[in-house]
């Protein structure tokens, strides 16, 4: 009878399984805008264009869908970069005086 069970290997050496790669994806993170009552619209879409590389129409679609939704994704990022993305944007909105809220949240 063959045997090709390792933990049955009765030769007396060592049986050595295979490590599974150990490769994962890092995960991602969503990068978003919340709804208020104050920063312009104009702002809003001035921080997608800018920011998030957005055109002018995507911009002011994603503008509306926070405005009517109360929140909407500007983009999936690695950790390092969403961290960056939301306080470049929070000390953008602070500067200029706006509330604007950007956050971030896994994806
Ligand atoms: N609700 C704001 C207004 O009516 C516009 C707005 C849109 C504010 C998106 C924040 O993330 C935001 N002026």
């Amino acid at each position: 009878m063959s045997n090709t069970d390792p933990s049955k290997d009765d030769d007396g050496d060592l049986a050595v399984e295979e490590a599974k790669p150990q490769l994962k994806k890092p995960p991602l993170y969503k990068v978003i805008l919340l709804n208020d009552d104050f920063t312009p619209m104009d702002f809003v879409v001035e921080i997608l264009t800018e920011f998030f590389n957005m055109s002018y129409e995507k911009a002011t679609q994603v503008m509306l869908q926070v405005h009517y939704e109360g929140m909407g994704v500007c983009g999936t990022y690695t950790k390092d970069v969403a961290e960056t993305k939301v306080f470049i944007v929070n000390d953008y909105s602070r500067q200029n005086h706006h509330p604007l809220l950007c956050a971030m949240e896994e994806a």
